[in-house]
């Protein structure tokens, strides 16, 4: 190696080594990254958080769940999606047990106030967002009576409930509009939501937009907030549109209502859940600050949308896995999620997804890191190419996929490890992904394959695993599939599109060495064959983490060595166990950044990994 390289890779190391002390532009200053870790590491605070919701959520539009009554339905047209459909809690009360089959711990509804009489449009406020009273029920859901039955109800089957609560706007024909013209922003229409006051004074839909800031606002919100606690003995909040509520709100209102939870319920694990609706995790950072201990899980729901039902590669998702972990560590307990009520649903993502793709979606998210929610229809084959169009009435007509979820759900009791266990990437490539979650006493073994044919899978286990002590091993889905382990070679016979869940109870060794595992920085050689670079042009490889320069050129790894023809490499030190997302850029002399064009690549660094070897993309 010339002696060039040498200092460039001191340097290099040098910038590794004080990475750890760098923020990630647009974090604020106490949400810095961590240092890249050499495993995904998950769930090692908030323990009592996590293991109070360790059970599926099931998210459902009161009006597209079941009809239990004709006599509150008001507006309903039957199969058009923008008016009433008749769905009420004497329906959900009728229907309570299909909630226990289905293996879920807790119930999320979107709001229940009494919401606009007219339509807007074409539309109607089905969904309940469209508040004109925040102290009445709207008389489409029942009578207070019917909640009081729900609530009953859903305490004997031990559930949970979250609370949607919409604290940004109300609808135009609510009396505070006339009534208390100070209460509102005069801001006008949103259009740019990367302005910051734009973004939470201006109206969201032309829905009028309350001034929170005002001490009058500010207390008929918590006023609003703790009469709806009270009425469903709710153990956690939903929160709509938190992008738009400036972050002095939140901070001051979140502890007050945390308290209330408290000090009146008893309810220290109370769910704060966020919407922001963001597919950057830094976007993320200063809401964590506000105080919210649960986020829906957009950054990786797109992952995952572009894994399971666009086809695309399978590295995406320990990428984006380990990137959110870089960032935020074990502070938030993820709302993960394959569709919801704004989004398309997962069979209109893409026309490849099938029920399948769907299934392996939903065994992925209950395995990884968070709390898993089945949007209501993920398990009835509901399709919509939008948030509007997925709001279809509930059919109840596929049982085999009903009972599919069902168990895959259920593995959320019986494994400890899926919701409490440190998480360690064991193998990725673009078809399949193998990782493991473990606590001091279970070792739990998730084995996903995207590939369209079957195959055979031969893992070499650790010393320190549970399974290398073992001859032979059940599925957890399918206890009839047996994988047999001989010289600590676990060999498994892939279906395709296959998901394989392998769990063990002991004393979990491998527990405690990747809790305390440093970072091992191992060295790459990374080449480049790239034509034409022009006089004083010079390449740079550039990526996620602040391993590859957080994707700021200025902080590239390189620049690359001329090796022979239109060959360049480098050595990096880089660390083992770490997904790579990056790109090569191109510097000229003034600084002029050139980049590659095309997807990001993605590769696993195992413990096999010393090279990298590609070729420059234009497009
Ligand atoms: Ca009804
Ligand atoms: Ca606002």
């Amino acid at each position: 190696m010339c002696s060039v390289l040498n200092v460039i890779l001191s340097l290099i190391l040098i910038s590794l080594l004080f990475s750890c002390s760098t923020n990630v532009k647009n974090s604020s200053a106490d949400a810095g990254p961590r240092e890249a870790a050499l495993q995904v590491l998950t769930p090692q605070e908030n323990p009592a958080l996590k293991e109070a919701w360790k059970l599926p959520t099931y998210f459902f539009l009161v009006d597209r769940f079941y009809d239990g009554t004709k006599k509150n339905n008001e507006f309903v047209k039957k199969g058009v999606v923008l008016s009433y459909q008749g769905g009420d809690l004497e329906g959900v009360n009728k229907k309570i047990d299909y909630f226990t089959k289905l293996n879920i711990g807790t119930l999320l509804t979107t709001p229940l106030t009494s919401n606009r009489k007219t339509d807007q449009s074409g539309h109607w406020g089905a969904h309940g967002y469209w508040i004109i009273d925040h102290f009445k029920m709207d008389d489409h859901w029942g009578t207070e009576e019917d909640l009081k039955k729900f609530t009953e109800l859903r305490k004997k089957n031990n559930q949970k409930f979250l609370l949607d609560l919409v604290l940004n706007h109300v609808d135009a024909t609510h009396p505070w509009v006339k009534d208390h013209p100070d209460w509102f922003h005069t801001y006008g229409p949103m259009k740019n939501d990367q302005d910051d006051k734009e973004r939470t004074e201006g109206e969201i839909y032309g829905l009028p937009d309350l001034k929170q800031e005002n001490a009058e606002v500010y207390k008929v919100l918590v006023d609003y907030t703790k009469h709806w606690m009270d009425l469903t003995l709710a153990d956690g909040l939903r929160f709509d549109s938190v992008r738009h509520i400036d972050h002095a709100f939140w901070k001051r209102y979140l502890p007050e209502i945390k308290k209330y939870a408290e000090e009146k319920y008893g309810k220290k694990e109370f769910l704060l859940l966020g919407e922001v609706l963001h597919g950057d995790p830094q976007v993320f950072l200063p809401y964590m600050q506000d105080g919210f201990n649960s986020f829906y899980d957009y950054p990786l729901y797109y992952s995952l949308t572009d894994v399971f039902a666009k086809h695309q590669s399978m590295l995406k998702l320990p990428a984006r896995l380990q990137e959110m972990d870089r960032l935020f560590g074990e502070k938030i307990l993820w709302t993960t999620f394959i569709d919801n009520h704004d989004t398309s649903r997962f069979f209109s993502a893409d026309k490849k997804a099938d029920s399948e793709d769907l299934k392996q979606a939903i065994a992925f998210i209950t395995t990884v890191r968070g709390m898993p929610m089945i949007y209501s229809g993920d398990e009835d084959r509901i399709r919509g190419k939008n948030g509007e169009e997925g709001r279809k009435m509930i059919t109840f007509s596929y049982q085999k996929d009903f009972d599919d979820i069902a168990r895959i759900n259920k593995l959320r009791a019986d494994l400890p490890s899926l919701s409490q266990g440190l998480h360690e990437d064991v193998r990725a490539t673009d078809t399949h992904y193998v990782f493991r979650r473990i606590t001091p006493s279970e070792e739990t073994l998730v084995i996903i394959n995207r590939a369209a044919a079957p195959g055979t899978l031969a893992l070499t286990l650790e010393d320190d695993s549970l399974f290398a002590k073992e001859k032979q091993i059940a599925d957890k889905l399918n206890r009839y599939r047996v994988f047999n382990i001989k010289d600590k070679k676990l060999t498994l016979f892939l279906r395709k599109r296959d998901v394989i869940i392998l769990s063990l109870k002991g004393e979990a060794s491998r527990f405690k060495v990747i809790q305390e595992s440093k970072k091992i920085l191992k060295p790459v050689k990374v080449f480049i064959d790239a034509e034409n670079l022009e006089e004083g042009e010079q390449l740079f490889i550039v990526g996620a983490g602040t391993h590859l320069g957080a994707w700021d050129p200025q902080k590239a790894l390189g620049p690359f060595e001329a090796v022979l023809g239109n060959k360049y490499g480098a050595e990096f030190e880089l660390p083992q166990g770490a997904v790579l997302e990056y790109k090569f850029i191109k510097k000229n002399s003034q600084g002029k950044v050139t980049w590659e064009g095309g997807d990001n690549h993605y590769i696993f660094l195992d413990s096999a990994t010393h090279q990298i070897r590609r070729t420059w993309s234009n497009h």
